[in-house]
């Protein structure tokens, strides 16, 4: 099983989109293994995207980001990680198919409503770094509806 760091971001929050998507991971079938919200502080922003750090754009974003409530999550499922991105969609919402969380509500690139880790190091990472305290362990009975074997 993986575990993926996905964040609803301000812009997501702000348009009353939260419900919308969280639907549709758990609709998915991934199993929401930690959830919570806050206004990310500057560090914990910049620590996040620091490889884009010499972006042009990371200013902006990084004002963005930090500018009201994010929903922080975790999602936890066989291949989760590129489970998550696909629901998500490429970044430019313009580019993104609709079905996809982006190509449905998207029209922008900075304003894109989510993220998603991109890979495993990243997710471990970005899992640590928004949820110090550890995540939840539970038994989903719905679980052996999801996968057959
Ligand atoms: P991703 O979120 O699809 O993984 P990344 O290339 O990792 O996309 O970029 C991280 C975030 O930085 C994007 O989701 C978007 O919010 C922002 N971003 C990326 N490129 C641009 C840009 O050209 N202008 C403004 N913001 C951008
Ligand atoms: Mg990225």
């Amino acid at each position: 099983m993986e575990t993926t760091y996905v964040m609803i971001k301000p812009d997501g929050v702000q348009r009353g989109l939260v419900g919308e998507i969280i639907q549709r991971f758990e609709r998915k079938g991934l199993k929401l293994v930690g959830l919570k919200s806050m206004v990310p502080s500057e560090e914990i922003a910049k620590k996040h995207y620091e490889v884009h750090s010499e972006r042009s754009f990371f200013p902006g974003l990084i004002r963005f980001v930090t500018s009201s409530p994010v929903v922080c999550m975790a999602w936890q499922g066989r291949d989760a990680i590129s489970v998550a991105r696909n629901l998500i969609g490429p970044t430019n919402g313009r580019d993104a198919a609709p079905g996809t969380i982006r190509g449905d509500f998207g029209m922008d690139i900075g304003y894109n409503m989510i993220h998603g880790s991109d890979a495993a190091e990243t997710a471990e990472f970005e899992l640590s770094l928004w949820f110090p305290e550890g995540l939840m362990t539970w038994e989903n009975t719905m679980g052996t509806w999801v996968y057959e074997g």
